[in-house]
C-alpha cells in the first residue's frame, strides 16, 4: 500500500497569525521544541509510516525551509529509498501563485501523474503530532472510500477554527462546514465537535477529477475545506478516520495541535515541559528527526562573581551556556547564553539569543540572535511590552528577529 501512495505536504501558507515569527520564514520552518522546526513532525510521521515518496510544496518565504530540508532531511532521501522532493512555486502551471490549498495541488498535477500513485495523502506542514498514516491508509482501503478525512474531537468552543463534520454510523461524512460560526456539536455530546485535521487520503482518480473540475469554477476559492470536500460528500464515498479512536479519547501517543497562532504555538511548546508530556520527544520507536547543529554540550556554570544559577523544568539545547542565570519552565534552543542573575521564566529562546545580566523575562518568545542588554524587564508591564513588541491575546510577548534594543 505504501509504495502506491504519494504524500504531499503543503508547506506554503502565509502564517499571518504567527507573525512576527513568520515575518522572514514559512510557518513550517518556525523553530519548535528546542531543536526542531514545525515541519519535522510531519516528515517524521512520513518516515515512520514508511511512506517513501514525499513532495513538499513550498511557496511563501521558503529560503530557510528549503535550507532546513536540504541540511536536515536530504540524507533520508537515500535512507528511505525514494525521495523527499522540494517543489518550489516556479513549478506552477499558471501565472499566479497558488490561490488556495487545492490550487497548490492542482498546479503540481503533473508530478502526481508522473508518480502514478493509487492514493494521494495530503498533509499540512504546520501541525505538531505523532500519527501513523499507515493506519489511516488501511482504514481508507478497508472502507473502500474514495476520500478519507482524518478527524478528531475538540471542545465545541474551539471548533469554529476548523472544518466541522457530522458522520453517520458507517463513518461516512454526511455534513461538512468549513470554519462555521456556530459549529454543530456531536450527537449526545453537546460540548464537543468532530473536526477535520486537514489530512486527506484521496483515490488518485477522484483527486485529479475533483481538482480539474474545481479549477474551472470561477466562483471557487480553490480550497479543500471550503470547496472540494463539501461538494464531494454529496457525490462520493467520503469517510472520516478518527484519530484517537472511536471514543475520541486522545492518548499521549495521539496528540495533535494546529500551531497557527502565537498562543497555540506557545502552548504546544509549553506542553513539552509537562511532567508527562502529551507529545513525547523521547519515544525510542518514534525519534523526531531534524537537522543537528555541530555544537559543544550545554553547560551550566557559576557567574563571574560566583553566583550559582538555577535550572528548573526546562529544555536546554546544545551549545547553550547558563552562566549564573536562572531558567525556569523554559525552552532554550542551541547557543543561547543566559548571564548572571538573569531570570528566564515560562519563555522560549531561539538559537543564538543572549540574555544579559539581571534581565527578567516572563512569558516571552525571543527570535533568533536577539541580544537583550543587562537590566531589561519584559513580560511584566503589558502596556510597555505592547508598545515595543507583539503581544498575543493571552499575553505572550514576542521579540522579533533583528530587534535592536536602544542602549
Ligand atoms: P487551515 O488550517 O485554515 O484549515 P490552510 O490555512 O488553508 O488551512 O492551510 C492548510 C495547509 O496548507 C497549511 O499547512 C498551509 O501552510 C498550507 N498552505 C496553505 N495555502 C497554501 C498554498 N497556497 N500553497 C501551499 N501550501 C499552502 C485546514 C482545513 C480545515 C481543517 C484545518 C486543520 O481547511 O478544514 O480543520 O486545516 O488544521
Ligand atoms: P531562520 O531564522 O528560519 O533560521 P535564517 O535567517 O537562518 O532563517 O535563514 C536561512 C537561510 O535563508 C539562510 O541561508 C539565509 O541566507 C536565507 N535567507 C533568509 N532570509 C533571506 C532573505 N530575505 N533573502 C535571501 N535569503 C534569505
Amino acid at each position: 500500500m505504501f509504495d502506491k501512495t504519494l504524500s504531499i505536504i503543503m508547506a506554503g501558507g502565509i502564517g499571518t497569525r504567527l507573525h512576527p515569527l513568520t515575518a522572514d520564514r514559512a510557518k513550517p520552518a518556525v523553530p519548535f521544541g528546542g531543536k526542531y522546526r514545525i515541519i519535522d513532525f510531519t516528515l517524521t510521521n512520513c518516515l515512520h509510516s514508511k511512506l517513501r515518496r514525499v513532495l513538499v510544496l513550498t511557496q511563501y518565504k521558503s529560503q530557510s525551509l528549503q535550507k532546513h530540508l536540504l541540511d536536515g532531511w536530504a540524507i533520508f532521501s537515500s535512507e528511505i529509498s525514494e525521495y523527499i522532493m522540494l517543489v518550489p512555486p516556479q513549478m506552477r502551471t499558471g501565472e499566479s501563485w497558488y490561490v488556495g490549498t487545492a490550487d497548490a495541488i492542482f498546479q503540481n498535477m503533473y508530478l502526481i501523474e508522473r508518480s502514478d500513485p493509487h492514493y494521494v495523502l495530503i498533509l499540512s506542514g504546520d501541525h505538531i503530532y505523532r500519527m501513523d498514516y499507515a493506519a489511516m491508509l488501511q482504514f481508507h482501503h478497508n472502507q473502500q472510500a474514495e476520500l478519507t478525512v482524518a478527524c478528531m474531537q475538540v471542545p465545541l468552543a474551539s471548533a469554529s477554527a476548523f472544518g466541522v463534520m457530522s458522520v453517520d454510523h458507517d463513518q461516512r461524512i454526511s455534513e461538512f462546514n468549513e470554519k462555521p460560526q456556530q459549529p454543530q456539536p456531536m450527537p449526545g455530546n453537546p460540548h464537543s465537535a468532530l473536526v477535520s485535521m486537514g489530512i486527506y487520503v484521496f483515490n488518485r482518480e477522484l483527486l485529479c477529477h475533483a481538482l480539474q473540475a474545481d479549477h474551472e469554477l470561477v466562483s471557487s476559492s480553490h480550497d479543500f475545506g471550503k470547496d472540494i470536500i463539501p461538494k464531494l460528500i454529496q457525490t462520493h464515498k467520503v469517510c472520516a478516520y478518527r484519530f484517537g479512536g472511536e471514543a475520541g479519547r486522545v492518548t499521549p501517543d495521539q496528540y495533535w495541535r494546529d500551531v497557527g497562532t502565537i498562543d497555540s504555538y506557545y502552548a504546544a511548546n509549553m506542553d513539552l515541559l509537562d511532567p508527562v508530556p502529551p507529545m513525547n520527544l523521547y519515544q525510542p520507536d518514534w525519534p523526531i528527526r531534524t537537522y543537528h547543529e555541530q555544537n559543544p554540550p550545554a553547560r551550566m556554570v557559576r557567574g563571574t562573581s560566583g553566583h550559582e544559577g538555577q535550572l528548573v523544568n526546562s529544555l536546554i539545547s546544545s551549545g547553550s551556556v547558563i552562566c549564573g542565570g536562572n531558567v525556569r519552565h523554559s525552552i532554550l534552543f542551541p547557543q543561547v547564553h543566559v548571564d548572571e542573575h538573569a531570570v528566564v521564566e515560562d519563555s522560549i529562546l531561539f538559537s543564538g539569543v543572549s540574555v544579559g545580566a539581571g534581565v527578567q523575562l516572563r512569558r516571552c518568545i525571543v527570535d533568533k540572535n536577539v541580544h537583550i542588554p543587562p537590566g531589561e524587564q519584559i513580560g511584566f508591564d503589558a502596556a510597555a511590552d505592547a508598545a515595543r513588541f507583539t503581544r498575543s491575546e493571552s499575553g505572550i510577548t514576542v521579540i522579533p528577529k533583528g530587534y535592536r534594543f536602544i542602549p
